[in-house]
């Protein structure tokens, strides 16, 4: 194994002397989670500026057998863009790599570098008036590598998928170094299989994401945006059912969000007043999005919340009348995550069912996991039209953040994830497997499955050097090749 030394001077070679971090103040940040749930060690932080210059990094620690960790904006939750502690490994992050290589209206395509944030990227197509539609709330440090890699889905996957539909090409460095480039803007290209797919959602086991064709929409002519109270999840999955019947694909967005989530956020940002004046225990974040004019969306709004007010599916309902009130609803919606943090003891349970299934899964869970500690917050929140909800229990407010999580997250979890499971669900809806659902992932996903996961890695990464550890069970071994 190569000292620290001759790694930090080999790679200073590659990227120059001011792309490479070594000592540890400098390297904390690279090291630790977004959360600070995960914590490893590195010999070199190594942030190269070219797709040449990463393909050398890569071939170099290849040769010399050093692991590797690509890292985008490092906002994983799962552990998945951070080291272990054997400090062997060499962090390679795509921070420096932030250009905007094209936009190309007439294809409505958009060529970026991997290390481009989410936020920049959105910003570039609506200054040539088009959206990039993927919508999450760590937009302006998430980068468009690491939504590629997770896959990452957030508050538009209803109207416009998730990053796996919404790219269409790559650029990777596979871990021996070599560089496989298909940065082309095409819709259809039938000849053979599609590599590209292989890449989003492997969270950089198989290789090193750094370019991407992205596909841009028309930007929505007009927006309309409420805040409703629901009696319970049943009767929000109701009116997504409506909303969906009345509007079709106008429905860019519906948010559920649970009494305590409501809570924490309102107390987390101190000045923020509820959009509702009476208490409820679920409120629904609607958004509707058309390329028409304003008229017809707001009679749309204003129809579905009558039906809904008929039926008994809404109790009391805000319609946004201004910029600034539909920005105050997304606020609210979006801070969720931060205030969490803020909080500590978070138990992130981000779970999938069939949205048929939504709220028995809802109603479930919370009995059994209250049954356990009753004065658990029951942080609920999250994406029903896509059958994605965030089942997050939150510490009792007495109770120390690190004490609850090292007591309940693992039993919590694991019920959650059965309930999900039992529900034909999945224990991971867009965060991923990182490090935290790794070995609990044996439990839910089918031998055969793992094998072929197992097999792919081994084929594309036959010396486990790229990010080491993660996504893939460590206690599954595909069957030798030549059983
Ligand atoms: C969301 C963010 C991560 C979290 O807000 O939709 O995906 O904190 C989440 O659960
Ligand atoms: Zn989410």
């Amino acid at each position: 194994m190569e000292t620290q030394t001759a790694v930090l001077e080999a790679l200073s070679d590659i990227v120059g002397s001011a792309g490479c971090l070594a000592n540890e103040a400098d390297v904390e940040p690279f090291v630790t989670d977004y959360r600070g749930a995960y914590r490893g060690k590195a010999q070199v932080v190594v942030m190269p500026t070219t797709t040449a210059q990463v393909s050398q990094v890569v071939a170099w620690c290849h040769a010399h057998g050093i692991p590797m960790v690509p890292q985008g904006g490092n906002t994983s939750l799962m552990g998945g863009a951070v080291p272990d502690d054997s400090a062997t490994a060499v962090v390679i992050s795509l921070r420096k790599m932030t250009r905007v290589l094209a936009v190309d209206t007439i294809n409505d395509t958009m060529t970026v570098q991997a290390g481009v944030t989410l936020s920049a990227a959105r910003t570039a197509a609506e200054n040539r008036k088009r959206l990039f539609p993927l919508r999450i709330g760590s937009e302006g440090t998430c980068q468009i590598g690491g939504n590629l890699s997770t896959n990452a889905g957030g508050t538009a996957v209803l109207r416009y998928g998730s990053m796996r539909d919404l790219v269409l090409g790559l650029e990777v460095v596979l871990p021996d170094g070599r560089i496989l480039s298909s940065l082309k803007g095409l819709r259809k290209d039938n000849t053979g299989y599609d590599l590209k797919q292989l890449f989003v959602g492997a969270e950089g086991t198989l290789g090193i994401i750094t370019g991407a064709v992205l596909k841009l929409m028309p930007q929505p002519r007009s927006t309309v945006t409420a805040f409703v109270a629901v009696p319970c999840p049943a009767s929000a999955v109701k009116l997504l059912n409506e909303a969906r019947m009345l509007s079709g694909e106008a429905v860019t967005a519906f948010e559920l969000i649970s009494a305590p989530a409501l809570d924490l956020v309102l107390n987390h940002l101190g000045s923020v007043q509820s959009p509702l004046q009476g208490r409820y225990d679920w409120m629904v974040l609607i958004e509707l999005t058309a390329g028409t004019e304003e008229e017809h969306l707001n009679n749309s709004m204003m129809e579905l919340l009558e039906r809904g007010l008929e039926h008994g599916w809404v109790v009391d309902g805000a319609v946004a009348a201004s910029l600034a009130d539909g920005q105050l609803f997304w606020r609210i919606r979006e801070e969720i995550s931060d205030a969490q943090r803020y909080a500590g003891g978070s138990i992130k349970c981000d779970i999938s069912v069939p949205i048929s299934r939504i709220a028995q899964f809802i109603e479930k869970a919370s009995a059994e996991v209250q049954s356990l500690e009753p004065a658990m917050r029951m942080v609920v929140y999250g994406h029903i039209g896509d059958g994605n909800v965030h089942f997050n229990p939150l510490r009792p407010v007495d109770q120390d953040a690190r004490e609850f999580l090292a007591r309940w997250s693992k039993p919590v979890s694991d019920l959650v994830d059965d309930l999900a499971h039992a529900e034909n669900g999945s224990i991971s809806a867009e965060h991923g497997i990182g490090v935290a659902k790794r070995d609990s992932l044996e439990g839910y996903k089918a031998p055969v499955e793992l094998d072929l996961m197992w097999q792919i890695k081994r084929a594309l990464d036959p010396r486990n050097l790229m990010n080491p550890g993660k996504l893939l069970p460590l206690n599954h071994r595909a069957p030798p090749a030549d059983q």
